[in-house]
Formats: C-alpha cells, sequence, structure tokens
C-alpha cells in the first residue's frame, strides 16, 4: 500500500440475508480514525444463532475514477460477546490477501429483542 488511501469500513455477519451496514469515509490517511472528537458511529445488525455468527469486515478505499478496491479485510466470532449488555471492545487483525493489513478496535455489544 502506497501513498494514502480514503478508507471506509463495510460489516456484515455471516448469515443468510443480512444486510451490509458502512462507516463513513476518511480521506487521505493510512490511520483512519472513525472516534475522532465525535462519538463513534453506532450500527445494528440482526443475529440469528450467534454460536455460529462471526460479524465481517471488508475495507476499501474509494476511488472515484476506477471504482473502490478492497484494502484488506477481518472476521470476529460473536460467541464470546453473547450475554454481555456493555460495549466490549475487539481488536481485529486484518488480513490482505495473505498478508497483514493492520488492526481495526471496534466494540461490540448485543441487545436481546
Ligand atoms: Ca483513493
Amino acid at each position: 500500500m502506497f501513498g494514502s488511501s480514503d478508507p471506509y469500513v463495510k460489516f456484515t455477519v455471516n448469515e443468510e440475508g443480512c444486510p451490509w451496514v458502512q462507516s463513513e469515509r476518511r480521506n487521505s490517511t493510512l490511520n483512519p480514525e472513525w472516534d475522532d472528537g465525535v462519538p463513534a458511529p453506532e450500527f445494528e445488525l440482526p443475529v440469528g444463532d450467534v454460536t455460529k455468527a462471526s460479524l465481517k469486515l471488508l475495507v476499501f478505499d474509494h476511488d472515484g475514477t476506477t471504482g473502490d478496491d478492497e484494502l484488506c479485510s477481518g472476521t470476529q466470532p460473536l460467541l464470546p460477546f453473547r450475554g454481555e449488555s456493555d460495549f466490549l471492545p475487539a481488536q481485529l487483525e486484518l488480513k490482505s490477501g495473505t498478508s497483514k493489513g493492520g488492526t481495526l478496535t471496534i466494540a461490540i455489544r448485543f441487545e436481546q429483542h
């Protein structure tokens, strides 16, 4: 990865029919933050079988002319967060192909509906 990117993150749960949600874009950075001076954005996704569910993340670089490129990706099993009513941090080791793609820190909370 050279120069800088315009990263944004797409999330879903690895279950049939789960929608994708998407963060805002951060321009011209290789070290993006989404809670810089504002509360971190929150997304809500449905989870069916928590024993098998994983959060799936894709990090893209926005590119207006040639289409957005996928920079890296990661997954986080959700079972360890079951029964927790507070946000718990998770550090995701991202991969770009077979090489390391950095670390993304997120917080996960379960809500029973
Ligand atoms: Ca770009």
